[in-house]
């Protein structure tokens, strides 16, 4: 049944929504057999929301919580409590000192430091991902998951909707139709999420809440109709009762403070207004792509589909206090930030270069106080600092973000300081070889293998970067930094300068060699930010290439950035090493084992092979002794084997990964 097709539903009263514009041509535009213009499958959406998400992970972390009304606090608010101090009386963004005095027995606990929060977060990512390709995540206890597709199995299995029932709560009570295809596939759907939770709780020990229902917004808010630990379905025919009852503009998702005041300045307040407000009176205020937009979701409908985002564009962290006044305390502010982000960065294993300072002053004024940035690009040298995780970093990255800071605030004058931000942004995988270069695949600093802070003393490479160009709303001039990369000594034969001896003595003898005749010819190791690498070698779209047909997947590709984290892990299998696909051709124990940016290189390569018409010859010569992975790689078609007398045309770096 379509949107706004009230068959079997009460008459919706004078104050309902008028169901006209958008939500009347998307509804005549789904045929009956629920399949939308363009003939795919309407969506089933998935909205899981965890229960008191930070609570739950201190109650995880410190079992002896658990029967304990216990309450996490940024500053002096309340961020969240669990479920038992919310009986008590407690909620979230009370006071600290109100939850104390409702709830003496309030075990409160300082929730500033996100890092255990944004590793449970991502396990659950994960996990989800392991069920479906299709996650977006939304905040750090939020995630979408697109199941149109699995319903779609479930449904091939279960043609005949004769027992189907909806796991858990039906919003608004709705009685569900069987014979509706619509109906049955967000029973379908309901089911699935019930799955989804409960492998949640079985494998993470968290409990969240499921919203099911045809679009993200729809999902999204009626996911927290029952709490905790519960799920809802909304059936289309209740979606107008849904939206009609949220009360103000506010509660549509991307509705913000900003848009809510000019919203109000048209006399809009509620939700209803909104669906009523004339679209052109609306595009005139917010224009024509905002308006659109939030007049869409008023009505319900959220064309936008799951978007998975892969890891974050940037990190960041960011302090509030009542009052910094003096450059010493920026500087200390400043410092600690930066600490942690580096911290970060290390172990996401991408190298940022931007760095953005944000601050916002004190006002007296009611009316919310913007926030002023500037940024500038980071050295190059630098890069390789923070991607060798060495604390050499700080020191220069404090005195950016402090002439950042004076771009902001002029040090004559007295200031009032209520924020500090630190962002790095443009994060991208970086190899110190030239594009093509194997050489660069076992750079030296790479994220597979965590490296120690440069000895006093040692040398290496020397990258020097003069006055820093301006971008954006900076213009910043850094002196020159002086990077050393050492190379840890070993016994003859070295490998070859730019190359990770850790990761070059783990490496088949014959590609040792070949490394190694490789290096005489190429050029000396690059510096991240030059033209070599300035082009990003490895990005999520290639890692995480959804496009590939029928690799041997083991586990989701999308976890491969993130798990660049988990750096010692990468070269031991036995250390339950995350495994991605894998292209068909090549020995997974053997893929396994090679640097995380080596495999993204090799399974981008293989995808765009099984892309290219078999009739493409290869065109790398035999006699090349190390041909660049861009050149000349060439699959063999399905299940055909390589046999020895193709095998010479076949990219020499590839014949080391063919299975025994
Ligand atoms: P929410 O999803 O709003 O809350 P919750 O998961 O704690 O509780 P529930 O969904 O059961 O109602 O926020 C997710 C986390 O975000 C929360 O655990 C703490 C953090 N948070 C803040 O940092 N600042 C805030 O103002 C709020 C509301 C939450
Ligand atoms: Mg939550």
């Amino acid at each position: 049944m379509a949107l706004g097709d009230n068959e079997g539903e009460p008459p919706l009263s004078d104050d309902d929504i008028d169901w006209t514009d958008e939500s009347a041509d998307i509804a005549a535009s789904q045929p009956a057999d629920c399949r939308d213009a363009e003939g795919q499958p309407q969506k089933v959406i998935l909205h899981f929301d965890l229960d008191c998400f930070y609570a739950q992970v201190e109650m995880i972390r410190n079992p002896a919580l658990w029967n304990l009304p216990l309450a996490v606090h940024q500053k002096y608010f309340i961020v969240t409590c669990n479920y038992l101090a919310r009986e008590l009386g407690v909620t979230k963004r009370m006071m600290a000192t109100e939850a104390r005095s409702k709830c003496p027995e309030l075990v409160l606990l300082n929730g500033e430091d996100l890092t255990p929060y944004r590793e449970i977060s991502y396990k659950v990512t994960e996990l989800l991902e392991s069920f479906c390709p299709l996650v977006e995540r939304l905040g750090l206890d939020e995630n979408f998951v697109d199941i149109t597709e699995l319903v779609e199995k479930k449904l091939k299995k279960v043609p005949l909707p004769s027992d189907v029932s909806v796991n858990g709560h039906i919003y608004n009570q709705q009685a569900l139709d069987t014979m509706a295809p619509d109906h049955h596939r967000l029973a379908l759907g309901s089911h699935i999420a019930a799955e989804f939770r409960a492998a949640v709780h079985t494998q993470l020990g968290l409990t969240g809440c499921a919203g099911i229902a045809s679009s993200k917004v729809l999902a999204k808010l009626v996911s927290g109709t029952f709490r905790p630990n519960q799920q809802t379905t909304l059936l289309p025919e209740s979606s107008a009762q849904l939206m009609c009852g949220l009360i103000h503009v506010r509660a549509i998702p991307s509705v913000g403070r900003s848009t809510a005041m000019r919203l109000q300045a048209l006399g809009i307040h509620s939700v209803v207004d909104l669906q009523r407000c004339p679209l052109p009176t609306l595009e005139k205020e917010l224009g024509g792509i905002c308006a659109r937009r939030i007049h869409c979701l008023s009505l319900g409908i959220d064309p936008l589909p799951v978007t998975p985002r892969g890891p974050p564009q940037s990190l960041s962290d960011e302090d509030s206090f009542k009052k910094v006044s003096t450059e010493v305390e920026v500087m200390q502010k400043v410092k600690e930030l930066v600490s942690s982000l580096l911290h970060r960065l290390h172990r996401d294993g991408r190298v940022p270069r931007t760095m953005r300072l944000t601050i916002k002053r004190f006002s007296e004024s009611s009316q919310p106080v913007s926030r002023e940035s500037r940024q500038c690009p980071l050295p190059t040298t630098l890069g390789q600092k923070i991607r060798s995780g060495s604390w050499d970093a700080v020191t220069p990255l404090v005195s950016l973000a402090m002439k950042l800071f004076f771009r902001l605030v002029d040090r004559h004058m007295p200031f009032h300081i209520t924020l500090i931000s630190v962002c790095f942004t443009n994060l991208q995988l970086c190899c110190l070889g030239t594009r093509g270069s194997i050489v660069s695949f076992f750079s030296q600093g790479s994220p597979v293998k965590p490296k120690e802070a440069p000895s006093a003393g040692s040398s290496g490479p020397t990258c020097q970067q003069g006055a820093l160009d301006t971008s954006g709303n900076q213009d910043v001039q850094e002196a020159s930094l002086v990077a050393s990369a050492p190379l840890q000594q070993r016994s003859a034969p070295s490998p070859p300068p730019g190359v990770d001896p850790s990761v070059f003595w783990e490496l088949p003898e014959e590609i040792q060699r070949e490394l190694r005749s490789s290096a005489a010819s190429a050029p000396v190791p690059d510096c991240p930010g030059s033209t070599a690498s300035s082009a990003p070698r490895l990005g999520l779209g290639q890692h995480a290439s959804r496009e590939a047909s029928s690799p041997a997947v083991l586990r989701p590709p999308s976890l491969a950035l993130r798990t660049l984290a988990n750096q010692t892990q990468s070269l031991n299998p036995s250390l339950n090493s995350p495994v991605h696909e894998v292209p068909s051709h090549v020995d997974p124990q053997v893929f396994v084992e090679l640097p995380t940016e080596l495999q993204g290189e090799l399974l981008a390569e293989w995808k765009r092979e099984t892309r290219t018409p078999p009739s493409t010859p290869p065109s790398t010569p035999p006699s090349q002794t190390l041909p660049s992975p861009k050149r000349g790689w060439s699959r063999p078609s399905k299940g055909k084997k390589l046999n020895p007398s193709n095998r010479t045309q076949v990219n020499n770096l590839l014949r080391y990964f063919k299975p025994c």
